[in-house]
């Protein structure tokens, strides 16, 4: 009995069977329809769990509740006991318009306050949120380096996001304050955290949301915020800007300002901000630009300029951000027989602060480049073969010279690759000039210099050469020239099929004829040159001859002088028609006299002694019972005197003397014994 069972507990929900009493059964049992013996009973067992008929939507979690009665637990931001409504959408900033909310809290929302929100957008700025009581605003959120969210708190501590949200997606914000730390969140991704002072909110603090009602004071936080907010929320309270109908704890509405419902989009393409005929397809406050070829670019803004064919034939077309340069392919060199000179349009914005060149000659002395502008010039020129740099830049009336010389002699008909810089970046530095990519010399400027500035100021660039009657004339080959990344261009504008459009570029003072194509020398092997059958090589206004074995000389006019290998080791050479003839020094024999004469050959030494060898000379080792020089003397006994003092013996057929211990020799002999 329902009106009885309050202070009961619920009814049975649930199936019996096989209910005895005394042997009868009881249940289950068949009765009339109308019998009140039995209510709400039925018969088998059929109920199941409510929750295996999904009732959940959006991805609720279904929690069942006994038989008949479940629970969803609803993913933000839905809501609804089937998780069905969904929280509504608020637009800030539509079509621009400065917009907020302002809610009020109704009680103490304790110890930890935990502040979330789903925001859409593609702003990098803009103010999201500030909790302020009258004194202070206490917490804030807004956006900054880009799109990422900035916290701060206490007026003072402050943390910023590590993912940026302004990709126009949603993302969960979370800003959780506890009595000693604060930690932001995004879609569940911490990230980061800070030590902070207590923060107490009281009923009557104020939540300003999108902006502040001072459009100066939100200005200062990147302006209103342009964007969506959905599902807001201090601890468990809702802040809604549009209610849904299902009740739910929320905070006080006090004002909605601009703020629209949904989350509409701007049309971004009203503004027509695509270029050069792109078509625009809007996005949520955005827009994509379809281009037409040739262009690139966000906005279209880009034009592919090469692939206007805009260079002459020869010429490689190189694209720059903000237009194009005809090239001619490196080292596809260029033939400079007259002087070409420059002038940069008043534009330059950059400092110069780079010279690059390549180049090939024979000539030992010649100008290169050469810039002046009243005291300042920079001047790269062959002296003596050797290049050398020569720069007076600096302050107007406090300039300073720098010079600086190749190492090696670079005149050679060979290429040269040159680069002069700064050493540092700093205002005034070293110069240092390259050649051939080693840093082959460094400037002797103890001083630092300036840019190359007084370039931009007007100053006209000379290639090849200060005027036809100076004498210094390149005659030459001239790779790419360039000035502070600025290519200085062989050509005239009046040759391109387009102008080059970019602010920044050197422009070609005209002059009667041009600077031929190729590289080539003088025509140094026709008529070949070498004489009796020798091969010319072209080395590039020099050429050399290959010549037969039987001649010589730089034309192979001379015969060849088999002395002049110097054949003869230890000896004079005479040349003769065909080879040579060597007249040995004293000692040495061989064709070539390089050979030592054996001395011992025809050696006297007589039968049975040994020849050793010497230098021009001979010495014979005797056998025992032979001396003499050939040893061809037969060796006698030796005769035995008695002296007074001590008895001894004489050699070699010598007689005791009378003088006592010694002997008187045969001829050719000698000694004491
Ligand atoms: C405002 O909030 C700050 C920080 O929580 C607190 O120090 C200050 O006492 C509060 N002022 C009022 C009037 O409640
Ligand atoms: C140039 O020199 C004069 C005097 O010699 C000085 O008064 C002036 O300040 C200097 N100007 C610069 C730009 O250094
Ligand atoms: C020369 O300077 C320009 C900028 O002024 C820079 O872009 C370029 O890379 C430099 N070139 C060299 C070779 O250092
Ligand atoms: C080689 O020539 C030098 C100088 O003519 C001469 O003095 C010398 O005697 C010569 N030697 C020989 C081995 O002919
Ligand atoms: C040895 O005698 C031969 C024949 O007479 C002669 O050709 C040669 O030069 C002599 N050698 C020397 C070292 O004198
Ligand atoms: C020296 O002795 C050798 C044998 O040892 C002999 O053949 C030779 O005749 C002797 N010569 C003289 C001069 O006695
Ligand atoms: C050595 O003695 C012999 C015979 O006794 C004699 O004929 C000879 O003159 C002497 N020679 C010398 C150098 O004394
Ligand atoms: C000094 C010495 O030894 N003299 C001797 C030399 O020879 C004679 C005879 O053989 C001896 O009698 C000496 O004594």
């Amino acid at each position: 009995d329902a009106a009885e069972g309050a202070n009961h507990p619920p009814a049975f929900l649930g199936c019996f069977r096989d209910v005895f009493v005394d042997s009868n059964l009881v249940l289950p049992a068949e009765v009339p329809k109308d019998s009140d013996t039995q209510k709400n009973a039925i018969a088998g067992c059929s109920d199941k769990d409510k929750c295996e008929d999904s009732p959940c939507q959006n991805r609720g979690h279904c929690v069942s509740q006994g038989w008949r009665r479940y629970v969803c637990k609803c993913h933000r931001p839905y809501e609804g006991d089937n998780c069905a409504e969904e929280y509504i959408t608020a637009r800030f900033g539509n079509r621009d318009l400065e917009s907020y909310a302002l809610f009020s809290l109704d009680n103490d929302p304790g110890d930890s306050l935990v502040l979330s929100m789903f925001i859409r957008t593609r702003q990098s700025s803009g103010l999201l949120l500030i909790l302020a009581n009258t004194t202070s605003q206490y917490l804030r959120l807004w956006l900054v380096d880009g799109g990422r969210v900035k916290v701060q708190v206490n007026n003072f501590e402050t943390l910023v996001g590590q993912n940026t949200v302004n990709n126009g997606h949603f993302h969960l914000v979370t800003v959780k304050l506890d009595a000693t730390t604060a930690t932001l969140s995004q879609s569940a991704q911490v990230q980061g955290s800070m030590v902070i002072r207590r923060v107490q909110a009281h009923p009557g603090d104020l939540v300003y949301v999108g902006g502040l009602p001072d459009s100066r004071a939100s200005a200062s936080f990147g302006g209103y915020f342009k964007g969506c907010v959905q599902d807001l929320r201090i601890n468990s309270k809702r802040l809604q800007f549009y209610p849904v109908p299902t009740p739910v704890e929320s905070y006080n509405l006090e004002k909605l300002v601009g703020v629209a419902e949904g989350c509409s989009s701007d049309n971004a393409c009203a503004a027509n901000p695509c270029l050069n005929g792109g078509e625009c397809y809007s996005m949520w406050d955005d827009f994509l630009c379809s281009c037409p070829p040739n262009t690139a670019g966000r906005r279209c803004e880009e034009v592919k300029w090469c692939e206007l064919s805009p260079c002459p034939v020869e010429t490689v077309c190189l694209p720059l951000s903000q237009g194009f340069e005809c090239k001619y392919p490196f080292h596809k060199d260029f033939l400079m027989q007259l002087i070409l000179w420059y002038r940069i349009n008043r534009k330059m914005k950059r400092s110069p602060t780079n010279v690059s060149l390549s180049f090939r000659t024979r000539q030992s002395a010649a100008i290169l480049l050469h810039a002046q502008r009243d005291s300042h010039h920079i001047t790269v020129s062959l002296l003596n073969s050797h290049l050398v740099m020569e720069l007076q830049a600096g302050a107007e009336n406090h300039s300073l010279l720098v010079t600086a010389q190749s190492l090696a002699p670079l005149s050679d008909g060979e290429w040269h690759f040159v680069s002069i810089s700064k050493d540092k970046p700093a205002p005034a530095s070293r110069w240092i000039m390259a050649v051939d990519g080693d840093k082959e010399y460094i400037s002797v400027s103890k001083a630092a210099v300036g840019d190359l500035n007084f370039l931009r100021d007007g100053a006209d660039i000379f290639l090849g050469g200060l005027s036809q009657e100076s004498g210094a004339t390149f005659s030459g080959c001239l790779g790419p020239v360039e000035i502070g990344g600025l290519h200085l261009p062989f050509h005239l504008d009046t040759e391109l099929n387009l102008p080059r459009p970019q602010e920044e570029r050197f422009v070609r003072g005209s002059s009667n004829n041009s600077p031929q194509y190729g590289c080539w020398g003088a025509r140094v092997c026709a008529p070949n040159p070498c004489q009796n059958g020798g091969a010319c090589e072209d080395l590039f206004d020099q050429h050399q001859c290959r010549c037969p074995s039987e001649w010589t000389g730089s034309l192979c006019q001379d015969q060849t002088n088999a002395c002049n290998s110097h054949p003869c080791v230890y000896g004079n050479c005479t040349s003769l028609p065909r080879g040579f003839k060597c007249e040995c020094e004293v000692g040495f024999t061989g064709e070539q006299c390089e050979a030592e004469v054996d001395m011992c050959e025809n050696s006297s030494c007589s039968y049975g002694a040994t020849c050793l060898k010497g230098f021009q000379s001979y010495t014979c080792l005797c056998p025992r019972n032979m001396t003499g020089h050939y040893c061809d003397l037969p060796q006698l006994p030796a005769s035995s005197c008695v002296g007074t003092r001590w008895n001894y013996s004489c050699f070699n057929g010598g007689n005791c003397s009378e003088a006592e211990n010694t002997c008187y020799c045969l001829p050719g002999f000698t000694g004491q014994w």
